[in-house]
């Protein structure tokens, strides 16, 4: 018989006794057999998040439902904490999931181990000791690159590139036919929203949008998803955001601006990672470092480093980032725990200096200005510059000096039409054209370009001597900054592919 029986032990060695109800045992059956509670057990990460949560109590749905898994019941554990906000949904719901305390499970009864969310054992905190008692273990993630150190030990192993967990697991659910409740359906919806930015961030996928209608046609409720998805900022986290705002320290670096700042609190705050995205949204900062000292009930410290950047530092990854303190994450949102033999200053400086290495050169107009034009020489008639709009079919055309090619101004279709409407088709095209243009040099970066795109739409490229050199157009703008797939730009009126030579029309001169 083991020695385990009705003690509660939580020694240094670290392993845990559990408590059981004492129940009368069936005749004949041993003590040892009696107290065997197997189970299936899904692991949350440490401080579980909304999408942690959510695709662990999916997985055990799917679990009671599916055989072998529904021989035994299937609990969730979350082994250290959970986010302030996903612990405020817990105290409404706890009832209505399946969730169970770490202390009430014995490592030697679990059967089926499951982990969401997390592809190494670094993110299961006191459960990683589970997974060598298990039966069979399952391994569920979105992090595609985040070295799957649980690979060679699991049995299922499926890390797939969508914006949440938790949209692999509903999806198996509406497969299978399991239709979740109100309650769960509004946690896996906030699963869904909380890792996708509620479907805006670049990560999300057309799998994840499914999923998400698909849990509002099971009657997720709209008003608690309002709710629980409005993460509440705490008086300490009010406190600590305050204490850090002053701190923050941004510089430009090649057109992307990078914030640092040292968080110094008194006690332990929780949420740090909500307070990094408030401090992103208050700064309008592309790229946000935070560094905080941390303790744990052993008064253990460390640093806690957490990343957070907008789409626009399209080149920076903050997974790789991370990577190199021990963390990990995705390319917007990474966080590492970094040994506290440093000053948190002395870690931000290496995360900038890591960042700042991503950043390549700033992007320059005359990297992306289209150089194919048409243009009219400024001798040419209304007459003449109608044609070349047509043909070329053209709203816009720049005038230049036929022999130099410097730039003396911009004729529009309407400036063309008001003309043909006053008779005077026949006169110069400098009676009509607009002078005053709003011009770029070919040094000019891709940001001040944004910037004068608010007011006008074409930008012609010159140089010192005014000599016309390409144009940028906002189909430029859209192609370098690569929203859309090339070729589906909608109303674009030139192509650089096409070659690089401006064109005097009709071959005057
Ligand atoms: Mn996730």
């Amino acid at each position: 018989m083991r020695a385990r029986l009705a003690i509660v032990v939580c020694g240094a060695s670290g392993w845990v006794v559990p408590w059981r109800p004492v129940t009368r045992l069936p005749r004949g059956a041993t003590i040892e057999e009696s107290l065997a509670e197997p189970c299936n057990v899904v692991l949350t990460t440490t401080n579980a998040d909304f999408d942690s949560l959510a695709a662990a109590c999916a997985l055990a749905e799917l679990w009671s439902q599916r055989e072998p898994f529904s021989a035994v019941p299937t609990h969730v554990v979350l082994p250290r904490g959970a986010l302030p906000s996903v612990a405020r949904f817990l105290a409404y719901h706890k009832h209505v999931l399946p969730v169970r305390g770490f202390k009430t499970i014995d490592g030697d009864d679990v059967r089926a181990l499951g982990v969401v969310d997390a592809s190494n054992a670094a993110r299961l905190g006191r459960a990683t000791r589970w997974i060598d008692k298990a039966e069979s273990v399952h391994v569920f993630d979105h992090h595609i690159e985040s070295g799957g150190g649980l690979s060679s030990l699991a049995n299922e192993y499926v890390v797939e590139a969508v914006g949440s967990t938790t949209t692999m697991m509903v999806e198996k659910l509406r497969d299978e036919g399991v239709v979740p409740g109100p309650a769960r359906a509004t946690l896996y919806v906030l699963g869904i929203r909380a890792d996708t930015g509620g479907l805006a961030y670049e990560s999300t996928t057309l799998r994840d949008a499914e999923a998400l209608c698909w849990l509002l046609k099971c009657g997720a409720s709209q008003s608690a998803v309002a709710e629980f998805s409005l993460d509440r900022v705490g008086v300490a986290q009010r406190e600590a955001l305050a204490a850090a705002l002053p701190e923050v320290r941004a510089e430009a670096y090649r057109g992307i601006e990078i914030a640092t700042v040292a968080v110094r609190t008194e006690r332990y705050v929780s949420g740090l990672a909500q307070i990094a995205e408030e401090l992103l949204a208050l700064t309008a900062a592309d790229v946000l470092l935070l560094a905080a000292v941390v303790q744990d009930e052993k008064k253990r410290t460390w640093i806690d480093l957490i990343g957070r950047a907008r789409p626009r530092a399209v080149d920076v990854d903050l997974r790789n980032v991370m990577k190199h303190f021990g963390g990990g994450g995705h390319a917007r949102a990474a966080a590492a725990p970094v040994a506290n033999s440093r000053s948190a200053d002395a870690v931000l400086e290496e995360a900038r200096a890591l960042v700042q290495a991503q950043i390549p050169g700033e992007v320059r107009a005359a990297r992306f200005m289209t150089r194919n034009l048409v243009v009219v020489p400024s001798n040419s008639t209304i007459a003449d510059a109608r044609r070349a709009l047509a043909e070329n079919d053209l709203k816009s055309i720049p005038v230049v000096d036929a022999d130099t090619r410097r730039l003396r101004g911009l004729l529009k279709l309407c400036d063309v039409v008001k003309a043909e409407k006053h008779r005077k088709a026949h006169e110069g095209v400098r009676g009509w054209m607009r002078t005053l243009v709003p011009t770029i040099s070919p040094r000019a970066t891709l940001a001040q370009i944004e910037a004068m795109l608010q007011s006008t739409g074409r930008l012609p490229v010159v140089d010192d001597d005014h000599t016309l050199l390409g144009i940028i157009t906002r189909t430029d703008v859209l192609r370098i900054r690569n929203f859309y797939d090339h070729g589906v730009i909608e109303g674009g009126d030139s192509d650089p592919s096409d070659g690089d030579d401006i064109r005097l029309f009709n071959g005057q001169l």
